[in-house]
């Protein structure tokens, strides 16, 4: 680890997830901290985004929607039907909180990892695509090519992971939160100039 301040934060994550979540976190840490030297951003934001971007994935549903409620976090129609969406933005709230993450930056990065948003920073757009391409994730189709390309252009790998993310909520026929859509839109539209 690379000081004291992430070994310390290390330890308290491994503390509130199971052991193949803290597994994947390991992986989109270090993922991200390769793309962070890649696209030249600051490595220790992105290891601290990637450490706690599922920090709060553990928690169950209903304690989920409670603590939303208790601390005024919006929730919305869709994330009260599928409440796992909700890990995003209590994921920042505790990175804040608990944490004691004062970086706007790593925060915004926590709470927009799973629908994404438009127009995103680099750091959020490495933390999204970190968290798809990590060493531990079950391979998909196209995980070679999208590898490949998250090493190229972060605006085409965001196209075609969230292509990718449409067609797989739809063939499950999950609603599509309405942020997904537009973050879609908006890098779809992208490659037309
Ligand atoms: O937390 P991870 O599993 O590492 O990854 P993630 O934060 O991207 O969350 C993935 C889950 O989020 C997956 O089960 C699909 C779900 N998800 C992502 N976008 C949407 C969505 N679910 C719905 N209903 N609508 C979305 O737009
Ligand atoms: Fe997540
Ligand atoms: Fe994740």
């Amino acid at each position: 680890m690379m000081n004291e301040r992430l070994a310390a934060m290390q330890k308290k994550v491994k503390k509130h997830l199971d052991a193949q979540r803290y597994q994947h976190t390991m992986g989109v840490m270090y993922t991200a901290g390769a793309l962070a030297m890649r696209y030249e951003i600051e490595l220790e934001k992105a290891l601290t985004a990637g450490l706690l971007h599922d920090c709060a994935k553990c928690i169950s549903s209903k304690q989920k929607i409670k603590l939303c409620r208790k601390n005024d976090i919006p929730v919305s129609e869709v994330e009260a039907a599928n409440p796992g969406l909700l890990h995003a933005k209590l994921g920042a709230y505790i990175a804040e909180k608990k944490y004691h993450i004062k970086e706007p930056e790593i925060l915004c990065a926590i709470r927009c990892h799973t629908t994404g948003r438009p127009a995103m920073s680099t750091l959020d757009k490495i933390i999204y695509i970190a968290d798809y391409i990590e060493p531990g994730r079950p391979p998909l189709p196209n995980m070679p090519v999208v590898r490949k390309l998250a090493f190229q252009d972060l605006d085409a790998c965001m196209r075609r992971l969230l292509e990718d993310s449409l067609v797989y909520l739809e063939s499950k026929n999950m609603p599509i939160d309405p942020i997904t859509e537009r973050t879609y839109q908006y890098y779809r539209n992208l490659d037309e100039d």
